[in-house]
């Protein structure tokens, strides 16, 4: 059995989760549910970033202290989880003890392998990027200084703990030359490489000026330095430092699915942690892109951020999943707006897939007694010719979804529906029953149930409760959700429940 570990970053508790933090997570919840449909050996976690000067200061702004802060705000992130139907199988939180084993043992191991050393950082911080800046990143206004993104930067100097990245350069650019796809798209791929050829620097792992993370082993007065405490997650929960343990032996190394904005991170400094700990790097980093609210760059202080909850209230939990992977392609940037997302429900979802279920189920309902009498015909060149698109489309499905192109999957799937309901509207049963053909209007109905049955196996992990919905119309028992049953054809004669609309369409009410 194939086993495959897929994980969302850990998300900061610093405020409530956003569209980002909902885009992530549904992205690994449909890349999950597919590896299960395939039977592999699925692990999926997702998580809470606890740690750092910017939870210890919003804490203070809450008049809470960090831990209760965290607390309470790492719950809202897990109800989302739920709430978005995403099936983990962990959830991991950084304040927990079993995590700040995990990242001592990784320090020590680090350590030991004297890949860590005592100096003293001096340079330009920003506190909201938690990131260091060279002067010519930034940018002077008013006698002050900014980071590139927009955050006040602070000059700081200070003893730390440094990760010698600088002798990660080669080995790094040689691992990344001979697998190119462990890192996707490919324009993140070529981004990485060059930022590598460019030269890599030591990197500062600990710091001294606040107290709210994780204590450096045997030097309690620093504090690991976000990335090193954070990234370690995704070792954590799969029991590290154990590493003779089943999990760990059988999931890692893992495909992180993370924002473009973090992807320096876990493409550059991760891989090196890991091989300077004598662990495999992840096995592939696929960056996706980000949402802008009709065509502006979401941020609190324009007072924009898109709420989760409100738009599946709106419109609908898989309405919102589908819109999501099916708008943009993954890894590029795509713009929220109401328009957009009524266009593309209504197209696809109503007035095609949802459209094709109820026309047909609703025909069988009212004209057969919801009996159909199984009788595909492969015999006819263009019964024959659909069925067969149905298996080229599943063969180039799997080759996207294999490969997280998960627009690309969702894309082969719409064509065969499409294709269904010109055949449908050719082959019109409804007249076919007027002519008393009945022999052919029973092959025609099983041929459409069948690519019904087939495509809603297909979008099963974009849109699970409808496709659950559209197996209980259809009779079908939910355990033969699973790949194993695509080419089966079904039983003789097949009674279907009584349908209705699974994707009622939207009205555009402005
Ligand atoms: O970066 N569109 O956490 P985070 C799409 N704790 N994605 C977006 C987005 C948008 N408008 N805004 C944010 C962190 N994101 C760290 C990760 S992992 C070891 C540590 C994405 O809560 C962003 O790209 O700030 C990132 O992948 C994710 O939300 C979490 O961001």
């Amino acid at each position: 059995m194939n086993s495959f570990y897929i994980t969302t970053p850990i998300y900061y508790v610093n405020d409530k989760p956003h569209i980002g933090h909902a885009y992530t997570t549904i992205a690994c919840d449909i890349l999950a549910r597919y590896h299960n449909l395939k039977n592999n050996n699925v692990y999926f976690l997702t998580g809470t970033d606890e740690h750092g000067q910017k939870v210890e200061k919003a804490s203070i702004e809450n008049s809470s202290d960090p831990q209760s802060f965290t607390d309470r705000m790492s719950g809202n992130f897990k109800e989302l989880v739920s709430f978005l139907n995403c099936n983990i199988n962990d959830f991991i939180r950084t304040t927990e003890i079993r995590h700040k084993k995990a990242a001592q043992a990784l320090w020590k191991k680090l350590f030991d392998n004297n890949q860590i050393y005592l100096g003293n950082y001096k340079g330009w911080y920003s506190v909201r990027d938690e990131a260091f800046f060279s002067e010519n990143e930034l940018i002077k206004k008013d006698n002050k200084f900014y980071a590139p993104s927009g955050a006040e930067v602070e000059w700081l100097k200070e003893e730390s703990y440094f990760f010698k990245l600088s002798e990660w350069q080669d080995k790094l650019l040689e691992y990344y030359i001979t697998n190119p796809s462990a890192i996707a798209p490919i324009t993140r791929y070529n981004e990485v490489l060059s930022f590598i050829k460019s030269g890599l620097k030591d990197l500062s792992i600990s710091r001294t000026t606040f107290k709210w993370g994780v204590p450096v082993p045997n030097n309690d007065k620093h504090i690991m330095y976000v990335w090193i405490d954070a990234l370690t997650n995704y070792l954590t929960a799969l029991g590290y430092p154990n590493i003779e343990n089943e999990l760990f032996i059988t999931h890692w190394p893992a495909v992180h699915i993370v924002g473009k904005d973090i992807l320096r991170f876990h493409a550059i400094y991760w891989p090196a942690f890991l091989m300077g700990a004598n662990l495999e790097p992840p096995k592939k980093i696929y960056a996706h892109g980000w949402w802008t609210n009709s065509g502006e760059k979401i941020s609190k202080s324009l007072g924009n951020v898109i709420d989760p909850y409100q738009i599946v209230k709106t419109y609908g939990l898989d309405q919102i999943r589908y819109f999501l992977f099916s708008e943009v392609p993954f890894g590029n940037d795509g713009d929220f707006s109401h328009n957009s997302v009524i266009k593309r429900v209504n197209a696809d979802l109503s007035n095609n897939f949802g459209n094709l279920v109820q026309r047909v189920c609703s025909f069988i309902n009212k004209n057969c007694d919801s009996i159909v009498d199984n009788r595909i015909n492969i015999e006819n060149v263009e019964d024959k010719g659909l069925l067969d698109l149905s298996v080229v489309k599943f063969d180039k499905y799997k080759s996207y979804l294999d490969n997280q192109e998960i627009d690309k999957a969702i894309k082969e799937v719409v064509e065969l529906i499409t294709k269904a309901n010109v055949y449908c509207d050719k082959l019109a049963p409804w007249l076919l029953k007027n002519k008393n053909e009945i022999i052919r209007m029973n092959e025609v109905l099983s041929m459409l149930i069948e690519i019904i049955r087939r495509a809603s196996l297909m979008l099963f992990p974009v849109i699970p409760d409808s496709v659950k919905k559209i197996f209980f119309i259809l009779n079908i028992n939910e355990n033969k959700i699973n790949f194993d049953y695509f080419n089966q054809l079904p039983k003789l004669s097949v009674k279907i429940n009584i349908s209705s609309p699974i994707f009622p369409r939207i009205e555009n009410k402005t």
